[in-house]
This record gives structure tokens, sequence and C-alpha cells, in this order.
């Protein structure tokens, strides 16, 4: 595979110039415009396996794989075989169907606390409809998150530590009413006290929503024991532990971080790698729970597209391949070489980075410092991150585009693909050092 570097990213530029004009930023999601690393996206044209071929006739070895759902790889040929033949038999019905039942029967029997499930069309709608779930069980209304985690753009997640960590919220976005937003309280992650506080601090508590590995503030992992800390101490006080999995479910592990670290969340979302790149979420819990969801309870959460047959179909093939307990071994594998590829460079470079990585899930924050938490995190020198990240595009590796993402690797990373990313990890440390 060789990368073409036409000397201009023309094409993308000019597309970049049209998009601005009639789509917010010009991308339909912030990340992907390269704010935080500066320059113009790449306009991709298509994707196969492991890389993205831009508009510009540039390939590259993709890290990002939208974001997580692409483990299989891009434009996986089983997946796209059994598309097609979905295609014929149509898009939407607007009525259930056996892919559906298939979804969930693959769900429960991965997800070890998930006896019921229902399927939405994003991760976002999958946390929100979890939070009011969690309100509707308890009857409580204050939620608590943690900083750094993010859980889609619903209004009770966008909220930032109030004044005082573990104090009431504060709107994060403009829109976000502050009589909601002080219903949310945001407490460090991998401080087991700083919950313990706002539980001793604060009345009914309906819910805390994590995620069990963070991927939203780069990669980092739960300290030993925290989890099962945690769990204590909802269970201790009566409030549901919403284990947000839309990145880390399917990725980590079949049954997701809640296998890996043997925690049972009271509710599970989903998203992403369930749907095979297609549009999908869902969150799933004990049938208790679950039938508190209309038409079975009173709970009210719909949607027009849940549960599509064609995000069925790419989820149920990708799912299925994900059965062979051996995946997780080659990703595991796969990614600790990529990741001590990577660390060694940049020490040989002289550059001081820290990686954490759980499974196929990594992150290289540039600082010399642990990261364990949000504060941690914002110690890492993002200049130093948005150069590094250009420097690898130029050297056909598309990272992700924000020191606070993940990088995930995928069944279709080879090892020749791997090595080629060490070499370019190494050219790129050594150019940050002239
Ligand atoms: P969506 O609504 O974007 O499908 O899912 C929201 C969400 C919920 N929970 C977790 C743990 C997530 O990581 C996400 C979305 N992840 C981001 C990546 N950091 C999606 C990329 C984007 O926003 O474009």
């Amino acid at each position: 595979m060789v990368a073409i570097h036409p000397s201009k990213q023309d094409v993308s530029d000019k597309l970049f110039a049209r998009a601005v004009e009639l789509i917010p930023g010009g991308v339909n999601s912030p990340v992907r415009a390269f704010k935080s690393v500066g320059g113009a996206p790449r306009f991709i044209r298509s994707a196969s396996g492991a890389t993205m071929t831009d508009a510009d006739g540039r390939t590259y070895i993709d890290y990002v794989g939208s974001w997580g759902p692409m483990i299989l790889g891009h434009a996986d040929e089983e997946v796209v075989e059994a598309l097609r033949d979905a295609l014929a038999r149509g898009t939407s019905y607007g009525a259930p169907t056996e892919l559906e039942i298939e979804m969930a029967e693959e769900i429960t029997s991965a997800v070890p606390s998930v006896e019921m499930v229902r399927m939405v069309n994003s991760g976002t709608e999958a946390t929100m409809s979890a939070l009011r779930l969690a309100r509707a069980v308890t009857g409580g209304t204050r939620v608590v998150k943690f900083e750094g985690c993010y859980h889609g753009h619903e209004d009770s997640m966008l909220v930032r530590a109030g004044s005082g960590v573990a104090t009431l919220g504060l709107p994060d976005s403009p829109g976000v009413p502050a009589s909601l937003a002080r219903e949310t309280t945001t407490v460090p992650f991998n401080d087991a006290r700083a919950l313990q506080k706002v539980f001793d601090e604060s009345g009914e508590i309906a819910a805390v929503i994590i995620e069990p590995v963070v991927g939203n503030m780069g990669c980092v992992p739960p300290q030993a024991g925290y989890l099962q800390r945690v769990r204590e101490i909802t269970r201790e006080h009566g409030a549901l532990l919403i284990f947000d999995e839309v990145m880390t479910g399917f990725r980590l592990a079949r049954g997701g971080a809640q296998e890996l670290f043997n925690v049972a969340p009271d509710i599970t979302t989903l998203g992403k790698i369930i749907g095979g790149g297609l549009p999908v979420g869902a969150y799933g819990a004990s049938r208790e729970i679950m039938n508190t969801v209309a038409p079975a309870g009173q709970m009210y959460q719909a949607g027009t597209l849940s549960g599509n047959p064609l995000a069925m179909t790419a989820g149920l093939v990708t799912l299925k391949r994900l059965r062979d307990k051996t995946v997780y071994e080659r990703l595991e594998r796969s990614t600790a070489r990529l990741c001590e590829g990577m660390t060694e460079a940049a020490r040989e470079a002289g550059v001081e980075t820290v990686t954490n990585r759980v499974g196929s899930m990594w992150t290289s924050f540039f600082t010399s410092e642990p990261v364990t938490n949000w504060t941690e995190a914002t110690k890492s020198d993002r200049a130093l991150y948005a150069k590094f990240f250009h420097l690898m595009l130029d050297e056909g590796v598309y990272l992700a585009p924000s020191q606070f993402e993940a990088g995930f690797v995928g069944l279709a990373h080879t090892d020749e693909l791997i090595d080629r990313t060490i070499e370019a990890a190494g050219k790129s440390f050594r150019s940050l050092k002239l």
C-alpha cells in the first residue's frame, strides 16, 4: 500500500469551502472539523479494511474507525454482501422484524447484566433514554457524571463541574437550562471518595453514569478496584449505575468493560460496533427495569428508525464475527505491538509521551506524568499533539484529530500496517525535535 501525496489538498479544501456555507462549521459532528489540531479536514471518498482514501487521492492507515464502529475494518466483504441482500428487501418498514429479535438475542447473550434491550438510533439516544429510565425507576432527579466523560449531547450531560467540583452543575453549552444543569453533579473519575461525598451531601440520586473505561478524555482506564467501589456506593444508596458502553461495548470484550472488570451495572448503553457503521444505539437492563419502558410500562421512548433493518443487518454480521473469542486476543496483541512501538519511538526521539491502553482502545498523551483523570489529561501538550497529528497525516496515518479522543485498532490492522505506523511515528517524533 503506497501513500499517495499530491502536493496540496486541493479537492478537500474546495469541498470544505463549500461545506462551511451550508453546514455549521462544515461538518455534521464538531470533532470532524479538526478545530483542536488546526487545518482543514480531509474529505473522505472511500475506505477499505484499515485504510481510508480522501478526495485528493491520499490513502491513510485509519485509527479512528468512525470513532469505534469499524472493528472489522471498512467495507468488510461479509457486511457489504449482507447489506446488498437486505437493500433488495427495502430499507425501513416502521414495523417489527425478526432481525431485531436476533439483535436482542445477540446482545443479551453477550452482555452479562442485560436481560432485555431497546434499540435506538445513536449513543446519545441510548444514554438519554437510560437516564430517563433511571429517573422513572427511582423517582429521583439528580444524576452524577464524571469530569472528562462524554455521553452524547443531551442536555443533562452537557454540564461542567460547578465551582467546587462536587457542587451543582453549570450548563456547558448555550441552550441548556440552568435549572436542568443543576440536577447534574460532576465529580473526578478514579476518585471514589469524591463520589461518596456527593452521596453524603446530596438527596435522592437517581443515577450515576460512567464510561467504565473512558475514551472521551483520551483513553483513561479505571484504577484497580475503582469500578467495584462505584458499584458498592451506588448500591448502598439505591442509585442506579449506568455503564455507558457505547464505545467499550463489544470493543474491550464481547461482554464489554463489565465482562472485563466483572462489575454488573444496572443499565448498559451501547452503540457504534452493534450497528457495524450504520446509525444505532441501544440500552438494556434487567427485565424488571426494562419493563418500565413503553409500551410494556409507562416510561415513554420511541424512534422512527429504531431497529432499522439495514443497521441490524450490518450489526448482526459484525457481532457474529465477534463471537470468536480469539478476536480479542488478536486485538490485544496488535494494539500492544502498536503502543509499545510508538512509545519506544517517542523515547528514542526524546519526546515525552504517556500511552494509556485497554484492549484495542488507546491514547498517547504528550505529557510525562500519569493520566488518570481529566485534570491530569489537560496537562498534555495539545500544541505538540496537533503538530504530531499533522506530521502523521502527512506520513499517511490518520489519528484522532484531538488529544482528548481514543484511537482504535481493528481486525484489518495487519502487522505490516502497524509497523508502517510505528515507522511513521518515529519520523514524526524526530521532526518534533528539529
Ligand atoms: P452518538 O450520539 O455520537 O452516537 O454517541 C454518543 C456517545 C455516547 N457515549 C460515549 C461513550 C461516546 O463515546 C459517544 C460518542 N463518541 C464520540 C467520540 N468521542 C463520537 C464522535 C462524534 O461526536 O462525532
